[in-house]
């Protein structure tokens, strides 16, 4: 073996024992950096004889070429080698379970909304929806409150601090009636509407929530009584809490907007709340400057209504004892109603 075979021989252990791409470059220097051993011998071809210089500087050429070559075929070894590495490392095992993403749930106030529109359009009654920002005349006017009714004191109501394009102070609704007015104006006789919604009143302590929910329903006819309203009502109470065991009863009572008016009670005839009158709802005839003010004759059109509190309903439903539960926002407590 002559001295350049011996010296790519050398080149190839070199490189192969080199374990990183730096190491290898290191190496490299060493044949053919500026003053590598084969930089040097062709530096060393100006110095022979002129006959003898062709055919060694081709050897050199050719060892130089092998040289590279094995250079080449080395880094690309590592880079193999490097890649190898780095998918092992970050492997991801696509048979894993998935983490799943965090599934919320309908709120059980927004549930028994849902529940009680489904079961009202069942037995033929409209759903309506409306503003939340009212204006004076429907939140209060419409439904027949006196001009110093306390109803309207900045301590019961919500007042926005802006108007409408007419000038009129705005409110929060504090009830859902001036949805079932806004409906009644705007469609013929017979009606049969249910008004669902979040209603707002200064008002908040263990059993008052700044913002509730509350079901109305109307019905307005040439023929309607109080029998049609309890059998709706009752049948409703039925659907609802999914028994028919229960007893509805009305005890009189007073609304502005309604005249007569009463209050209903149900009882459960098993259960745990067995035999005790729960107050459910309010009711009434609709009084007849109200029929007025939704532009029917009082003389000839005759209306039912009622009033339910939607977290009353579900309260009853669910067993819940504190309304505050309702708005603290604990998952322990909505994490219940999948
Ligand atoms: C209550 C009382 C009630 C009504 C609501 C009503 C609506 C119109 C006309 C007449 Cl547009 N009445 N709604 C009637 C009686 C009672 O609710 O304390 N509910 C929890």
């Amino acid at each position: 073996m002559n001295d350049l075979e011996e010296l790519v021989l050398e080149a190839a252990q070199r490189f192969q024992a080199a374990q990183t791409v730096a190491e290898l470059e290191d190496q490299k220097a060493r044949y053919l950096g500026k003053g590598g051993q084969i930089t040097e011998q062709l530096k060393g071809l100006a110095a022979l004889p002129a006959e003898s210089r062709k055919e060694a500087g081709a050897r050199i050429n050719r060892a130089k070429g092998e040289v590279e070559a094995l250079l080449v075929a080395r880094r690309a070894a590592l880079a193999d080698a490097q890649m190898e590495e780095r998918l092992n490392a970050e492997a991801i095992d696509v048979t894993l379970p998935g983490r799943g993403r965090a599934r919320g749930t309908i709120h059980p106030v927004i549930r028994t909304w849902r529940r009680v529109e489904e079961i009202f359009r069942s037995i033929g009654f409209a759903v309506a929806d409306g503003p939340e920002i009212e204006t004076d005349w429907y939140s209060f006017t419409a439904l027949n409150n006196p001009e110093n009714h306390p109803a309207r004191s900045m301590q019961d109501t919500f007042y926005v601090d802006l108007r409408d394009a007419q000038g009129r102070l705005l409110n929060l609704r504090p009830h859902t009636s001036p949805m079932q007015v806004r409906y009644a104006r705007s469609h013929k006789p017979p009606i049969k509407v249910v008004a669902p919604g979040r209603c707002y009143r200064v008002d908040n302590d263990a059993t008052h929530s700044p913002m509730f929910h509350q079901v109305e329903g109307l019905w307005i006819d040439e023929n309607v009584s109080f029998a049609d309203l309890k059998g709706v009502y009752t049948e409703f109470l039925k659907r609802f809490f999914e028994t028919d065991h229960l007893k509805v009863r009305f005890r009189p009572s007073f609304f502005p907007f309604t005249e007569p008016s009463a209050e209903i009670d149900m009882a459960f005839e098993s259960g745990p709340n067995e035999g005790r009158w729960l107050e459910i709802s309010g009711s009434g005839q609709v009084h007849p400057t109200v029929v007025q003010n939704m532009g029917l004759d009082p003389e000839r059109y005759i209306g039912f209504a009622f009033g339910s509190g939607l977290e009353r309903l579900t309260m009853l439903r669910y067993g819940i004892h504190d309304l505050r539960l309702f708005y603290d926002g604990d998952l322990r407590f909505l994490n219940q109603f999948r």
